[in-house]
């Protein structure tokens, strides 16, 4: 399987045909909207990898450390701009049915570039819990004021994220296995597919018969088993398979 830019025909032919598309993104379709990445070079903090504030046992051991981290995000997130792969996404939603955007991501800015139909898998930036009552909450101020956060309670408040050895969502996870299976086209954009469960969904999605296609600009640990692989950024690339959608769009028409 040889990499390339532009989609295959099989993969706009599916497309065209009507089959359903979902596509599981990482950090990587943030990239462009200056978001770091965790496992490139952008994914330090303080000196420490940014995987390894982002654990319960950081939080445990030092509150205050991790939520500067997550204020930091929150900031960051508050700040970027949803950029031309997130928006390409939105725009071939727009244009036809039965697509559906899986996201590790955490900083919303698939809804905010106009996805309808979204699932977020390791939760949101903009959610808080309560550890004491397990009250949760929207919270999308960019500045939370003194940090840690404090619950009506009095409990300590986390963000409202997924941490290693941490469940996902139960039914995003469930919602987001049923649509693998169905899908026709399994678009993986921008991860290194190395965190679990979410991974395991391109691997699900394929051995139910779907087109698995990734979007990376660097290879990963899902390259080698990709039907089809479009290197280059997500900017990039996302753009033009939105366009190659137009085109067939008017051919039909
Ligand atoms: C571009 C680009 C451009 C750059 N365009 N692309 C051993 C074996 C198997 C499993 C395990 C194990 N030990 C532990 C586990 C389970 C663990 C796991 O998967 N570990 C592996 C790392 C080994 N998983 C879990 O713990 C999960 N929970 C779970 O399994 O529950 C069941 C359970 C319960 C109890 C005990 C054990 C199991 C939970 C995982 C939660 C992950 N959480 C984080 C933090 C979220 C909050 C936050 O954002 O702060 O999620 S970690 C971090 O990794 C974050 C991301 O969503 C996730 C994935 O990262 P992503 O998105 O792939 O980013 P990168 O940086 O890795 O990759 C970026 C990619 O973009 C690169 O490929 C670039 O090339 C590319 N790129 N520019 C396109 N312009
Ligand atoms: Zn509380």
């Amino acid at each position: 399987m040889h990499p390339f830019e532009r989609p295959s025909r099989e993969l706009t032919g599916r497309l065209r045909a009507g089959g359903a598309l979902v596509v599981l993104t990482g950090a990587g379709i943030s990239a462009e909207s200056d978001l770091d990445t965790f496992r490139g070079a952008g994914g330090i903090w303080e000196g420490r990898s940014a995987l390894e504030v982002a654990t319960p046992e950081a939080f445990d051991a030092d509150p205050l450390a991790v939520w500067r981290f997550y204020a930091r995000r929150r900031k960051d997130a508050a700040a970027a701009k949803p950029n031309a792969g997130h928006l390409s996404l939105a725009e071939i939603e727009a244009a036809r049915p039965d697509v559906l955007v899986v996201t590790q991501n955490v900083d919303g800015l698939h809804q905010r570039a106009g996805t309808k139909r979204w699932i977020e898998l390791h939760g949101s930036l903009w959610r808080l819990r309560c550890v004491r009552c397990r009250k949760e909450w929207s919270d999308t101020r960019a500045d939370l004021g003194t940090l840690p956060p404090k619950c009506a309670c009095g409990g300590l408040v986390r963000p409202g994220v997924v941490w290693f050895g941490e469940s996902l969502p139960t039914a995003a996870f469930a919602a987001a296995e049923e649509a693998a299976r169905r899908a026709s086209v399994f678009l993986v954009v921008g991860t290194s597919a190395l965190v679990r469960p979410a991974a395991d969904l391109a691997e699900i999605a394929q051995a139910s018969g779907s087109w698995l296609v990734e979007v990376n600009p660097e290879e990963t640990n899902l390259s080698a088993a990709a039907d089809e692989r479009l290197v280059g950024p997500a900017g990039r690339i996302l753009p033009r398979l939105a366009e190659a959608l137009r085109a067939s769009a008017g051919d039909v028409a």
